[in-house]
């Protein structure tokens, strides 16, 4: 998968060992973000998930990497003290996105990284496979924002799969698959037809793709980069239907929250952050708990996918 040209970049990464032996044994390992741990959910949340996800990729056969950046290192699967210090620190750790990085490396900074520098750091230590709760994408205010997240172009380029719960409808949902289509990244729909949103199994933009098992899925992600096209894909798997928010209900929520954000002035790298905060408050935490499931069974989705694409592959994109 290696797409530098050289390999200085060895000299900036730290994979911790349970990782490394991992790739050397060609063992299923799954990357995770750490822009969730710090900005998506509220302390002491955010820590019981991250520990929690973690256990689920292990009880599931395979190995856990979650990815930050710590004192500049590029870090590649961190310790429970390492958790617990990005977890409690909050907000107070940068979100670093792709521009972010050589900035947070030469000041010598922490960083929580989005799904495009997840992405990245993944990719440089030949981590094919990803999960998260949701991607950033084109927001509804496009016209007179600009405001595209980065993890889009990521897609684009970088091989790593990333499973999710779809978009957000904080953004806007069709606008977010034209743009993928037009980068060339595959969105497949896990079990299900159209784009999920999220907070809701389901929307009103139908995907073209559809798998309905792991099998399945890790063949399509391995014949892409067997061809090779470069770039991620998207794997979409619907929030369990138990914790699905009514449409009506999270929408309404949403509004308000943009209406607010607009009268505040929030922009730029602060939007995320604040939507999904003030969603959660004013669902009195039922977002948040169905933002945590939605998490874990990506997680396992995720594990089962990194399983099977490693008997087809030997474990290398
Ligand atoms: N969606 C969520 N929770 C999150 C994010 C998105 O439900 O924590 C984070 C992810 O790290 C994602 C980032 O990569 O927000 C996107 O931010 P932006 O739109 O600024 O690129
Ligand atoms: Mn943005």
């Amino acid at each position: 998968m290696n797409n530098m040209h050289n390999n200085k970049f060895v000299s900036y990464l730290d994979i911790n060992p349970e990782v490394q032996n991992a790739i050397d044994n060609r063992e299923p390992i799954v990357a995770l973000e750490s822009t969730i741990i710090c900005h998506g959910m509220p302390f002491p949340k955010n820590l019981e998930t991250a520990i929690e996800v973690e256990s689920v990729v292990r009880e599931n056969g395979g190995i856990p990497a979650t990815i930050a950046i710590l004192d500049g290192r590029l870090k590649v699967g961190i310790n429970n003290e390492e958790m617990q210090f990005l977890a409690e620190k909050g907000k107070n750790i940068k979100k670093v996105s792709r521009r972010d990085i050589p900035f947070c490396l030469a000041n010598k900074n922490h960083g929580a990284t989005t799904v495009a520098a997840t992405m990245i750091i993944s990719s440089l230590a030949n981590i094919p496979i990803f999960a998260t709760g949701g991607i950033g994408g084109v927001h509804r205010d496009i016209n007179d924002s600009l405001d595209i997240s980065a993890d889009l172009q990521e897609l684009a380029k970088t091989n790593v799969a990333v499973i999710c719960s779809g978009v957000k409808s904080i953004l806007d949902i069709p606008k977010t698959l034209e743009y993928l289509e037009t980068y060339g990244v595959p969105v497949i729909g896990y079990k299900t037809k159209t784009m999920p949103a999220f907070y809701n199994s389901s929307s009103d933009s139908l995907l073209d793709h559809m798998c309905s098992n792991p099998v399945e899925i890790a063949n399509i992600i391995r014949i892409k980069w067997d061809i090779p096209q470069k770039g991620g894909i998207v794997i979409a798997n619907p929030i369990p239907e138990k914790y699905s928010i009514d449409k009506k209900e999270i929408d309404s929520v949403i509004e308000d929250a943009l209406i607010e954000m607009k009268k505040r002035n929030i922009t730029g790298k602060k939007t995320t952050p604040f939507l999904l905060e003030r969603v959660a408050k004013k669902t009195e935490g039922k977002s948040l708990k169905s933002n945590i499931q939605l998490v874990l069974s990506n997680v396992l989705l995720a594990t089962k996918i990194s399983k099977e694409f490693n008997q087809m592959s030997g474990g290398q994109s």
